[in-house]
């Protein structure tokens, strides 16, 4: 039987693009799209539902008016608009976490994923290849909500036997919807900056290597964690997660291989010091042995892709005209 899923925050950079996924396996009338705000659609997913995961009970009527037994729960404010507004991050990330557990607890869901991140590491935590026991003291009000939402997600995998599963996602660069207020964000808008103008102001430093991955790796990541069998899902909280690691200015040079007169300037602002908080890389070596994680994308490989698709889909608008 195929299962009957919901998204929450499927709007954002990364649901717009799991709930096509999620419809090309288990079929539009099993996949049900919410967010609380709506955004023009690029077509082919199944339209929004509006739903605010703070109305809890709100939450509980969608899982139950569908039969949901899986949720895939996105909705979440991202570092750098958190660090700007902690209530606001607290409230979102945590209440509207806690919402979404209860609800799926008392609907009867069997199995929920909520994406965690690296933000969970703080300054103590190994630069390289941070390990999934690192220390985990985050200063950001981000980082305190993904910390707090992984023990949350723990607690009622054992207490309520709600299959929960989850990652920590490193910067998520995508073709599709633009990204949503993170520190990782500029690994997107230089692209389309290099396409547009043929230059781009960095907000980070040039040297602030991170770990990011290509979304068609995150989406699989997310699918194949819920799909696999339980005894092969060992943590309940965020499994590290890797695939490259790379500076603005690695980026840029692999930009330039494409975009010969491409010209990148620097100017740090409030999330170098996010930036400055997190790992280079981590260690996923509990992924890759547990539940089979291998990503598909290195740098080269994702460049070339995303600047494939923004250079089709900029002539197809050209043709529009
Ligand atoms: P996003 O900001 O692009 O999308 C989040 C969505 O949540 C938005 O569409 C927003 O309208 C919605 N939302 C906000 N408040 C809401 C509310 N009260 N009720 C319902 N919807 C609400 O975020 P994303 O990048 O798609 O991230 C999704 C999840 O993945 C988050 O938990 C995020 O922390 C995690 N994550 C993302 C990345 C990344 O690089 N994108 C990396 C690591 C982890
Ligand atoms: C952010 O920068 O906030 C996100 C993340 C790494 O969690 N992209």
């Amino acid at each position: 039987m195929k299962p009957r899923v919901l998204v929450t925050g499927a709007g954002g950079q990364i649901g717009s693009e799991l709930v096509t996924v999620l419809v090309q396996k288990y079929g539009e009338a099993n996949v049900f799209a919410t967010d609380k705000v709506r955004r023009p659609s690029r077509g082919a997913e199944p339209p929004l539902e509006l739903l605010d995961i703070l109305d809890r009970q709100a939450v509980e009527r969608a899982i139950k008016r569908h039969g949901v037994d899986t949720v895939y729960h996105l909705a979440a404010i991202l570092s750098a608009v958190g660090e700007a507004n902690p209530d606001l991050a607290w409230d979102v990330n945590m209440n509207g976490l806690k919402n979404v557990l209860d609800a799926a607890s008392s609907a009867g869901v069997d199995r929920l994923f909520w994406p965690s991140s690296i933000g969970v590491f703080g300054p103590d935590a190994p630069k390289v290849m941070a390990p999934q026991d690192a220390n985990l003291n985050p200063t950001t009000m981000y980082g305190v909500t993904k910390v707090s939402g992984e023990l949350l997600c723990e607690y009622y995998s054992l207490k309520h036997r709600l299959d929960v599963r989850s990652v920590r996602f490193p910067g998520l660069i995508s073709s599709e919807a633009p990204p949503g207020g993170g520190t990782t964000d500029y690994a997107v808008e230089i692209f389309h900056s290099a396409i547009e103008k043929g230059s781009y102001d960095c907000f980070l430093r040039e040297d602030a290597t991170l770990p990011m991955m290509y979304m068609p790796d995150a989406l699989r990541a997310a699918v194949q964690i819920m799909e696999v069998e339980g005894r092969r899902v060992r943590l309940h909280i965020g499994y590290n997660l890797a695939a490259m690691s790379f500076s603005p200015a690695e980026l840029a040079a692999e930009i330039m291989k494409h975009i010969g007169a491409f010209k990148v300037t620097y100017s740090p602002d409030s999330r170098q010091k996010i930036a400055d908080s997190w790992p280079q890389s981590i260690d996923d070596s509990d992924a890759r042995k547990d539940w089979g994680w291998r990503p598909q994308y290195d740098l080269k490989g994702m460049v070339s892709d995303m600047i494939g698709r923004l250079r089709e889909r900029q002539t197809a608008q050209a043709k529009d005209v």
